[in-house]
C-alpha cells in the first residue's frame, strides 16, 4: 500500500461539534467539495481531507491511522485514553490544541432532596454515567467506593427510573439537571473541543501540512474574540490612555502627520469593548476611535 499524502481530519458528522469544527477549519483557510451529509469531504484549497464521522469514533480512527487529526470533545478523548490505559494499552493519539468551543463539564449530580456534603458520601451508591473511566478516577481520587452503572443515554432519568441513585453527566446550562429535579454536586472534569493528531512522526508532505494547519490554527485561536482598537491622541495622554486597556494589548504608537505631538495608537484587545470603556478613553484624550473584528494572524 502507498502511504497518502493528503491529510486527513476526522470531525463530527452531526451533533454539537459539526459546525464549529468545519467553520475553523474553513478559517484556517480550507474548503471542501463535496456536501457536508456525506462520509467523506475533498479539499479543495489544500491536500486536506475530512471525515464525517460520529465523535466516539475519532480517537480510534486516529489510533488506526485512518486520519492523522480529529476534532473531539476532551471527555470522549480522555474517556477512549482511560479505557486503553487500564487495558494495558498506549494511547496512539494526543491533544495538540484546546479549541474554545464545545465547553462544558462532567459533573455529578443527586436528586434535588438528597443530602450531599461531600464525595464520602457516594460511598456504596450506583452512579449512572457514560464516563465510566473518568468517573472512576474521581472516585479513586477521592478514595471513594461507588457502583458505576454504565448507560449510553438519557442518563438523567436513571434515578427516576431507580437504575441508579445518582448520575454523573455532562452539564452545560444545567437545564437539563433541574428539569429532571438534580442537583449538581461536584464537577469532575472540565471539557472543550480539541484537536487531537496522531502520536506517529507524519513524515513529508503529511508532516508539512499538520504543521501549517498548526500555525493558521494558532493564528485564529490567538485572534478569537480580540478585536483591533485604534485611536488618535496628544502624546502626553497615552499614560492614561494604556492604562484603560488591559495590560495585554501591548499598544503600538506611531507619530500622525502634522504636529509632533498628535500620535496614533493601536492595540489588540481581547474580549468585549463596552461603549463605557471607548467614553473613558475619549476622557482621557483619545479621539477617532475604531474598534475592528480581527480574522487573522501571523506572528
Ligand atoms: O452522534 P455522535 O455520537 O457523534 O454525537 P453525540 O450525541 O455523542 O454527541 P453530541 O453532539 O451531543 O456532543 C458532542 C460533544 O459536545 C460532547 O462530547 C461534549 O464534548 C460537547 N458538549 C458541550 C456537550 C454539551 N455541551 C451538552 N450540554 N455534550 C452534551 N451536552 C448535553 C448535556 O449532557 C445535557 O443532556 O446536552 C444536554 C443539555 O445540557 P444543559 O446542561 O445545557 O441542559
Ligand atoms: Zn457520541
Amino acid at each position: 500500500m502507498t502511504e497518502r499524502d493528503r491529510l486527513r481530519i476526522a470531525v463530527q458528522k452531526s451533533g454539537r461539534l459539526s459546525e464549529p469544527s468545519i467553520r475553523l477549519l474553513e478559517q484556517c483557510g480550507l474548503s471542501f467539495r463535496q456536501s457536508r451529509d456525506k462520509l467523506f469531504c475533498y479539499g479543495e484549497t489544500l491536500p486536506v481531507d475530512l471525515l464525517l464521522v460520529r465523535d466516539d469514533d475519532i480517537p480510534g480512527m486516529i489510533a488506526e491511522g485512518v486520519c492523522d487529526l480529529g476534532i473531539v470533545g476532551r471527555n470522549v478523548f480522555a474517556e477512549q485514553a482511560g479505557e486503553l490505559v487500564a487495558a494495558g494499552r498506549e494511547p496512539a493519539a494526543e491533544e495538540v490544541r484546546a479549541l474554545g468551543f464545545g465547553g462544558c463539564r462532567l459533573s455529578i449530580a443527586v436528586p434535588q432532596d438528597m443530602p450531599y456534603a461531600g464525595p464520602a458520601d457516594l460511598a456504596g451508591l450506583r452512579i449512572a454515567t457514560s464516563y465510566p473511566r473518568l468517573l472512576a478516577a474521581f472516585l479513586e481520587r477521592h478514595g471513594v467506593a461507588a457502583r458505576i452503572v454504565v448507560l449510553n443515554g438519557s442518563v438523567e432519568i436513571a434515578p427516576k427510573l431507580g437504575t441508579a441513585d445518582l448520575i454523573c453527566d455532562l452539564v452545560s446550562t444545567g437545564g437539563t439537571l433541574a428539569a429532571n429535579q438534580l442537583r449538581e454536586v461536584e464537577r469532575v472534569f472540565e471539557t472543550e473541543a480539541i484537536l487531537a493528531s496522531t502520536t506517529r512522526p507524519l513524515t513529508g508532505e503529511r508532516g508539512e501540512l499538520r504543521d501549517l494547519l498548526l500555525r493558521r490554527l494558532d493564528g485564529v485561536l490567538a485572534v478569537k474574540d480580540a478585536k483591533l482598537v485604534m485611536l488618535h491622541a496628544p502624546r502626553a495622554s497615552i499614560p492614561a490612555i494604556t492604562a484603560l486597556l488591559p495590560p495585554t494589548a501591548r499598544p503600538s504608537v506611531s507619530p500622525l502627520g502634522g504636529g509632533d505631538d498628535a500620535v496614533q495608537l493601536q492595540a489588540l484587545v481581547v474580549g468585549a469593548v463596552t461603549w463605557q470603556r471607548l467614553e473613558e478613553l475619549k476622557q482621557a484624550g483619545a479621539s477617532s476611535l475604531l474598534v475592528l473584528p480581527v480574522e487573522k494572524m501571523l506572528a
